[in-house]
């Protein structure tokens, strides 16, 4: 028998977690009443992420769908700080679970600033931050390149003493030194992956069919990616991983548990399944008790060599 789940020291009930920005708890409550909160389908809620300033986000169309999943160029509409906590704080800090609250700046400045106000909020059990988000131009700037993700890390991480998780995207030459780097500088986890850069195609007329152009692809079509990089990056780090990409079912989640992950992110299988991340933990449960869960990732090491 296994002991308790903790990651970055709190203790979870599960490992089923979602994907930042794939499932709007606030508007989840209006529509579920309290039964939401009686069986919340994670384990630990991350928030979509937070920018200083508000945001209107990118012009629509913002979602495409393809073979095995989405395209999603959203463009990271939010209140802002001030409004963040004044409006969804509090809501979010009824949610029977720990909240994580995932962050973006376009500077080391602005995140420097997110981090300092989140550290003040006993409500934040932890904050990610988004170096990853392939829809705005400063987006990916930080979190493709080690040094840079590096400096960043010693600039904020000196700010809190809360768990720090480092979200990294795929769109990078070599993402697990990424990781390594962010490690080295601090953070207390790494989330990975977030969306693929991608483009649809307009069925009528062949041209970028969303408002920016480009988007990101998460969903099925994403999930040998995922795997394969947390294997990757299970390899060069010690911290704990927070595995996602293209998870519809227990398998799925065993197999990134099995790659190197400590916990495992459901995201666009929210969309059309809310109670997805419920299923999700109740499939690997019954997957772990009968042990056909994949053998410990030292096991499959060799594999990838
Ligand atoms: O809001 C978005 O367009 C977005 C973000 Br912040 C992100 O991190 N990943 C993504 O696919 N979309």
């Amino acid at each position: 028998m296994s002991g308790p789940l903790v990651f970055c020291g709190l203790p979870l009930a599960h490992p089923i977690v979602n994907g930042s920005g794939t499932f709007d708890a606030i508007a989840a409550r209006r529509v579920f009443g309290d039964a939401l909160l009686e069986d919340f389908p994670f384990s630990a809620f991350v928030s979509k992420t937070v920018t200083v300033e508000p945001r209107r986000g990118n012009p629509p169309p913002r979602l495409y769908e393809v073979a095995a999943g989405l395209i999603n160029s959203i463009g990271l509409p939010n209140k802002g700080l001030d409004g963040y906590l004044a409006h969804d704080l509090p809501e979010l800090a009824r949610l029977p679970v720990p909240l994580v609250v995932n962050v973006m700046g376009s500077t080391r400045d602005e995140v420097a600033r997110l981090v300092e106000a989140f550290d003040e909020r006993e409500e934040v059990a932890a904050l990610e931050l988004n170096l990853s988000c392939p829809n705005v131009k400063t987006g990916l700037l930080i979190g493709t390149d080690a040094g840079e993700t590096a400096a960043l890390l010693s600039h904020v991480r000196p700010r809190t003493a809360k768990p720090l998780i480092v979200k990294l995207t795929p769109n990078a030459t070599d993402p697990a030194a990424v990781a390594l780097a962010a490690q080295e500088a601090g953070a207390d986890a790494v989330s990975l992956i977030n969306t693929l850069r991608g483009v649809g195609a307009d069925p009528r007329t062949g041209a970028p069919f969303l408002g920016a152009g480009s988007g990101g692809v998460s969903g099925p079509a994403v999930r040998a990616v995922a795997l394969g990089l947390v294997y990757e990056v299970a390899r060069r780090v010690r911290v704990p991983i927070v595995g996602m990409g293209g998870v519809q079912g227990g398998r799925d989640a065993a197999d990134l548990l099995g790659a190197g992950a400590t916990l495992v992110a459901v995201g666009t299988e929210s969309f059309r399944d809310p109670r997805a991340g419920t299923r999700v933990a109740r499939e690997l449960a019954v997957l772990e008790a009968n042990s056909l869960q994949t053998a410990p990732f030292g096991a499959h090491a060799g594999a990838l060599s």
